[in-house]
């Protein structure tokens, strides 16, 4: 996320922390930087010069040339003047205190809107809710029937009828909803190439008809400042209650999310970071700042672990493995749990420090040999997990051919898992706990 903003502004600030006091002139120079940086991430400039003014005005002050730690105090200036941009507060989703909540999404067509929609129903699913998804963008047969899909795969039940239009149909939804017994009412809208006059005609209907609780513009993080423009229009026609960033898992630069509060006045409430439906986060300002400065996010990175391995592996598990004793079953269980927190290459980012060699970690965790160690773990029968040293030529040519590799990577899988074994009776004879499964000779490797 960011990457190239993130380096920029590591290099902007790097040559502060050489110095033991700060001049004037040495802040000035780094905020020129900083300023670049924004500038070349597709930040509004007047985003950029208000936010750079903002922070010489602290930077340079008595305070900080005087504290001991001259550039950390800097860092820290710009890091609560970003927290600031990014909308301070983290803005939750708000829920009606009468159900069901009407949430209607709404943007630019390819913005994310249906898959957001999926997205949130099941967010509230898994929160213990009870969402139903009504199929407005009724000018593409293929819209309705993408989110019908989906609503499948989440297990929300979605509300369409053939031949209704947008205003009726969400007239109607409320009904629907109270029938289901559904609390939450999220509606798919239609989205343009561009904004026009019938698409707004439309979504002001629709909310006359069906008041929305929230009515988030949901925009797509790579078209950069743009998004402003789009936020502006949508927001000069319809009660917009805050934003949902979509595809900030691509390359984009950063101009939307550091632009779109400052400009809009719109809190960002959720992000988009991946194509699949568990890819939608909440939004927070400081985490976010963070991630932008390289200092890592720690707080998401255990929330991912937690939604991921819930109560944790199961006590004999660790048992198991704090002896030195653990089975391919327990290396299968821990490549599960690994791989439902996300690609690698997005969890590194959450890793403090990292910063400048991210691009490099991010070289070498290869989500491929996840799957592929997966898979051949998978081919074996839970005698040979058990057992391995009963897995002979003839099983092992089986377990190739079962999981689509070669029998050299059966080979390697059982070597690796020998060598975290060792490793592993090593540290249980050393009375030192820690997992095996990470760390060098781990399924990080190749395979
Ligand atoms: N990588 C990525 N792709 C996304 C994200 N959100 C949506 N997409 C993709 O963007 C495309 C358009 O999404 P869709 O929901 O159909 O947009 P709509 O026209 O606004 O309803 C689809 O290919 C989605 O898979 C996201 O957060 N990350
Ligand atoms: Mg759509």
């Amino acid at each position: 996320m960011f990457d190239a903003l993130t380096e920029r502004l590591q290099a902007a600030l790097a040559p502060l922390r050489k110095k033991g006091r700060l001049t004037e002139k040495d802040v000035r120079d780094a905020l020129r930087e900083v300023r670049l940086a924004l500038l070349e991430a597709d930040v509004n400039f007047r985003v950029v010069k208000d936010f750079v003014a903002r922070v010489e005005t602290q930077a340079v002050g008595q305070a900080v040339m005087e504290s001991l730690t001259p550039a950390q105090a800097v860092v820290r200036i710009v890091r609560d003047e970003l927290v600031a941009l990014l909308g301070g507060q983290t803005a939750p989703i708000r829920l009606a205190s009468t159900p069901p909540t009407v949430i209607y999404l709404v943007g630019l067509q390819g913005s994310g809107k249906t898959t957001t929609a999926a997205k949130l129903a099941r967010w509230f699913v898994r929160q213990g809710r009870h969402p139903l998804l009504v199929a407005a963008d009724v000018h593409r047969p293929a819209a309705v029937e993408q989110l019908t899909q989906l609503g499948q795969q989440v297990g929300v039940p979605v509300h369409h009828e053939p031949g209704l239009d947008p205003p009726d149909l969400v007239a109607g939804a409320v009904a629907k909803s109270r029938q289901l017994a559904r609390d939450i009412v999220i509606v798919d809208t239609a989205g343009r190439l561009h904004v026009d006059e019938a698409l707004m005609r439309e979504l002001e209907e629709m909310v006359r008809r069906l008041a929305p609780h929230e009515a988030l513009l949901v925009v797509d993080a790579m078209t950069g400042q743009d998004a402003v423009t789009v936020a502006e229009a949508f927001a000069a026609r319809l009660p917009l209650t805050g934003l949902v960033l979509t595809k900030l898992d691509g390359d984009a630069r950063g101009g939307a999310a550091l632009s779109i509060k400052a400009t809009t006045g719109l809190p960002v409430k959720l992000v988009g970071v991946s194509e699949k439906l568990d890819g939608l986060e909440p939004f927070h300002p400081d985490r976010m700042a963070s991630r932008i400065l390289g200092m890592g996010d720690v707080l998401s990175l255990i929330e991912k672990a937690e939604a991921a391995i819930g109560e944790g592996p199961p006590p004999e598990m660790a048992e198991r493995v704090e002896r030195g004793d653990f089975t391919l079953d327990d290396y299968l269980q821990a490549i599960r749990q690994l791989k439902k927190m996300g690609p690698l290459s997005q969890l590194a980012e959450l890793i403090p420090g990292l910063g400048s060699r991210l691009k490099a970690v991010r070289g070498e965790l290869d989500d491929r040999a996840l799957v592929r160690v997966e898979a051949i773990l998978s081919s074996m029968t839970a005698k040979e997990r058990r057992r391995p040293q009963i897995i002979d030529g003839s099983r092992r040519r089986r377990i190739a051919r079962g999981s689509g590799t070669t029998v050299q990577d059966v080979n390697r899988v059982l070597k690796q898992y020998e060598e975290m074994r060792r490793i592993a009776r090593m540290v249980a004879n050393q009375k030192r706990p820690k997992l095996p499964f990470v760390g060098p000779g781990g399924p990080l490797g190749r395979i």
